[in-house]
């Protein structure tokens, strides 16, 4: 046997992770809750299943629709409901992440379009590794 080969096949390996790194990621349930004209802020939920056997960490998400999207976590501290920055997000291999009202959500600030209901728009999802996932979200009032 070579003994080059199980360099090589590490070598192999690592492509393969590589470019599945984001792509393990199955987004569905994207929306975006409407806003009236004029909003400043609006909240995207999705679901993200991972397939992959890697975890899949989520890092920053962009859109050419709004001037900054960020990552962040509602949570009731005393009482009073808190938002917090989220530098990143991690699903484990095999399991499911849900971005919904209450929780986890993409803060979208300054829309450059009215967030009218029924209208879609696409985000990009940015992974540690991999590349990058466009995924369409659509506005709706409520999650059904
Ligand atoms: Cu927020």
């Amino acid at each position: 046997m070579n003994a080059d080969f199980p360099v090589a096949c590490m070598g192999l390996f690592f492509l393969a992770s590589e470019a599945h790194a984001c792509e393990g990621l199955e987004i569905s349930d994207a929306w975006v809750r409407a806003a009236p004209p004029g909003a400043t802020m609006a909240a995207a939920y999705f679901q993200a299943t991972n397939g992959s056997e890697q975890r899949v960490r989520l890092t920053s998400i962009d859109s050419a629709q709004f001037r900054s999207a960020m990552l962040h976590e509602s949570r009731l501290v005393g009482g009073q409901a808190q938002m917090r920055h989220l530098p990143y997000l991690d699903v484990g291999p095999g399991a499911t992440l849900s971005a919904a009202p209450g929780g986890i959500h993409v803060m979208l600030a300054g829309p450059r379009t009215v967030l009218t209901v029924g209208s879609t728009f696409n985000l990009t999802l940015l992974c540690e590794q991999g590349e990058p996932l466009t995924v369409t979200f659509t506005v709706k009032r409520t999650s059904e």
